[in-house]
């Protein structure tokens, strides 16, 4: 049983650039306009967060199984969804209400885009820059989300509250089934704890109860990133600095417009670029006129003022930091970083902080798990028992009595 994927939702008020985060990290063609309510259906594609591959170091090539490697950076895949945009008072309707939100009951991280630069009203009509605040937005939104959720896990407890007084253990029934929101059962534990409900019995909860229980549940099972998108125009830049101040660390200047004209301008090859990079090498001696003016906005306002588009970077902090993930790559053969058929470092497993050898072990195969003896630091030589707990970037053996095959 490989890992469980990593899926990362993107939510946010409508028309502000969530389809087209979504299309710069996925390449998949889907439809863009500046009007609200673009996107009906969701879409689903797959992204990939970088990580520095350890083939340099070990002096080897990779064979990656999923996802590909450049020059020593790998790149991993994770599952992207992009849904149907929001407005204040969706959970009560409005716009396209908030059920198209469901479609994100499966992600274990979101990425809110905020227009940071003011140019879109409330309900996601195009205005002028500035003349709307995105700190103002991105409340309205997150309230939104959470009244989804909350909405979610009521219809739960009050489904589970007409049968929960023969339940064994009313926690266990809780978190079977709350895991269609991707809600794992030590987040309802905790939630639980932290809502102050031990003794209370889940059929008696009141509508505060769960809603703070919801609050808490969404906080450590949805954990949310803000991408301050359209930093590509200027007046955005103080924006961003409001949004940290009011979000704290997690929020990050976007500009997906600019990955996604720097993507397309490299499958063209009029540049070389790496998703990610500060910069990009023109390498086509014959660009169109509208690439050139694009670019060169880009190098100002986007590359040159922020470092990078973003895009990447607010990916991989949803992953890594708001979701607490490592990446390690199991291996067969500790001296030659293979698996069974001469593939190198071939699987780059996205796993929870604080996983452990042997639960690495169940997920590469549930057998190798039973019957683990102990693991291997293919860097070290170093024999591992089974609570070692992984690091980012270890290369892991694991020894079992039985052969995994
Ligand atoms: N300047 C600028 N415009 C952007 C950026 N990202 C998106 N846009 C524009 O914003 C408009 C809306 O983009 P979409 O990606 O369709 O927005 P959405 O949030 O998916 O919208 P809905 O699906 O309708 O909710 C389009 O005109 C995009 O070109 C950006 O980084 N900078
Ligand atoms: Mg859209």
């Amino acid at each position: 049983m490989p890992p469980p994927e990593r899926v990362v939702g993107v939510v946010g008020k409508t028309n502000v650039g969530k389809s087209t985060l979504f299309a710069s990290l996925t390449m998949i063609s889907v439809e863009i306009s500046n009007r609200p309510f673009t996107t009906i259906k969701p879409n689903i594609g797959v992204a990939h967060v970088r990580k520095k591959c350890p083939e340099i170091e070990l002096g080897v090539k990779c064979n990656p199984r999923t996802g590909f490697c450049i020059s020593g950076t790998r790149f991993i895949p994770v599952k992207l969804i992009d849904v149907a945009g929001l407005v204040p008072g969706s959970s009560s309707g409005r716009g396209l209400g908030n059920k198209f939100m469901d479609d994100l009951r499966q992600a274990d991280v979101l990425i809110h885009v905020v227009d940071a630069s003011g140019s879109t009203d409330p309900n996601g009509n195009p205005a002028q820059p500035g003349s709307h605040d995105p700190v103002e937005e991105a409340k309205l939104i997150q309230n939104e989300v959470e009244l989804w959720f909350s909405s979610v896990v009521r219809r739960i407890v009050e489904k589970i509250s007409r049968y929960i007084l023969t339940a064994k253990d009313p926690v266990e029934l809780l978190a079977q089934n709350l895991s269609g929101l991707s809600v794992r059962k030590a987040y309802v534990v905790s939630a639980v704890k932290e809502a102050g409900l031990e003794d209370k019995k889940v059929s008696s909860w009141s509508k505060e109860d769960v809603e703070s229980f919801s609050r808490i549940l969404r906080r450590h099972s949805k954990p949310i990133i803000i991408a301050a998108n359209k930093v590509d125009i200027p007046i955005a830049r103080a924006n961003v600095e409001r949004l940290k101040e009011e979000f704290g660390e997690y929020v990050y200047p976007v500009s997906s417009l600019a990955e996604y004209i720097l993507r397309e301008a490299s499958g063209r090859k009029y540049i070389e670029y790496t998703p990610g990079d500060s910069s990009y090498r023109v390498i086509g001696s014959s660009i169109p006129e509208a690439f050139k003016k694009a670019l060169k906005l880009i190098d100002e306002n986007v590359l040159g003022t922020y470092g990078s588009t973003g895009v990447q970077q607010v990916l991989e902090a949803a992953v890594f930091n708001a979701l607490s993930q490592l990446v390690v790559y199991p291996v067969e053969d500790h001296r030659k970083f293979t698996d069974h058929y001469g593939n190198v470092l071939p699987d780059a497993y996205i796993v929870s902080r604080g996983t452990t050898a042997r639960e690495l072990a169940y997920m590469i195969h549930s057998e190798l798990g039973e019957t683990f003896l102990y693991a291997i630091n293919a860097r070290s030589g170093e024999r591992l028992g089974e609570s070692y707990v992984l690091r980012d970037g270890d290369v892991i053996k694991v020894v079992a009595t039985a052969a995994h095959s």
